[in-house]
């Protein structure tokens, strides 16, 4: 076969392919965000505690889990984007804010990955160790992304640090994904500041 054939018999099979994926029905085409695997409920580990402590924070962060591995393939897959940033979006757009009083009645209440998975709801610690979690799953080190808990007389609020190799430290507000994320290790955000920060190897106070 020429070469010229060939080629051309490539590109009306590339442009052939394009169009018939055009006219697949639209749950066809299902985008990654609907994609993510179901959780079963009986699969929730047992974990006494649902408030910050010290003691218990690490056992939040579970990128061994599979229901969170699984979620993460499915994220971040688009080669053109970096995956930390498909995962910070992905997050941000798909976990509706709750109070853990409108949920549960409790001033607070902490959610394993899996379950704000399955409730597609949170507030900002359960924002906060997803996305800790989906990263490191992802195959961020346990010296590269933290959970960070700061204080702002007396009030409380969570978020995400990421040492991104070029760019350097990223303070990320999960609930906002690229709409809230500075450059830099600064230890405050949004006017709190930072008095831990944990993964699931470390527990670190300030
Ligand atoms: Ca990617
Ligand atoms: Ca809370
Ligand atoms: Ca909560």
């Amino acid at each position: 076969m020429g070469k010229a054939l060939l080629v051309s018999l490539i590109i009306v099979l590339v442009i052939g392919a394009t169009l018939a994926l055009s006219y697949l029905p639209e749950g066809w085409r299902q985008s990654s965000s609907e994609n993510i695997p179901e959780v079963p409920e009986n699969e929730t580990a047992a974990i006494e505690t649902r408030t910050f402590s010290p003691n218990t924070a690490k056992l939040f962060i579970t990128p061994n889990d599979s229901v969170i591995k699984q979620t993460v393939d499915n994220i971040a897959k688009n080669p053109i984007f970096f995956d930390w940033i498909e995962i910070r979006d992905w997050v941000a757009k798909n976990i509706e804010y709750v109070t853990d009083s409108e949920a549960y009645g409790d001033s607070d209440y902490w959610q394993l990955p899996r379950e704000t998975l399955s409730l597609r709801t949170g507030d900002c610690e359960d924002f906060s160790v997803l996305l800790c979690s989906l990263l490191r799953a992802n195959g961020w080190d346990d010296n590269e992304v933290y959970v960070v808990v700061g204080e702002n007389y007396g009030r409380y609020h969570a978020w995400v640090k990421l040492n991104v190799d070029v760019v350097g430290w990223q303070n990320i507000e999960p609930q906002e994904g690229a709409l809230n994320t500075l450059v830099g290790d600064s230890i405050s955000l949004s006017g709190y500041t930072a008095k831990y920060y944990f993964n699931d190897v470390y527990f670190e106070t300030i």
